[in-house]
């Protein structure tokens, strides 16, 4: 059985008001696919969230409903915050939790990009 998650998104999740700017953050990163800020609870000297600015709930809502250009625009946009923050060379790790077997906490597609030190934990 096929889940609708577009019918499942909630316009009031904590990223959809980040991105209406009704709660502030530092902006690393803004293009037109994109947005990156900080996370609040970092798991790394570097931990940084990249979220694309059309609503999807997860990565499976993302690679299901997004547009071929909305996906191009957010590989981009971690590229270029990977580039910006200068870790091209030293490396970053990228997770991106989806549904609940995952943890995935917050119903927005977020993808998080840790880094500034050996990392720890590998799971695979
Ligand atoms: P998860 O993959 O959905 O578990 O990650 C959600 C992340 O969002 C988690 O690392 C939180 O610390 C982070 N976060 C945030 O940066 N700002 C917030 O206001 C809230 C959560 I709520």
């Amino acid at each position: 059985m096929t889940v609708d998650l577009q019918a499942l998104y909630d316009a009031d999740n904590i990223f959809a008001k980040i991105l209406r700017r009704e709660i502030p953050v530092e902006i690393i990163y803004e293009d037109d696919y994109a947005l990156a800020f900080p996370d609040i609870a970092p798991q790394a000297p570097i931990h940084v969230l990249i979220i694309p600015k059309g609503a999807y709930v997860s990565s499976a809502d993302f690679g299901a409903s997004a547009s071929d250009a909305e996906i191009a625009g957010l590989a981009r946009a971690i590229t270029k915050v990977a580039e910006n923050l200068g870790l091209s060379h030293s490396g970053y790790r990228l997770i991106s939790n989806t549904g609940p077997d995952a943890g995935q906490e917050v119903p927005h597609y977020h993808v998080h990009l840790l880094a500034g030190a050996k990392l720890s934990a590998k799971l695979i």
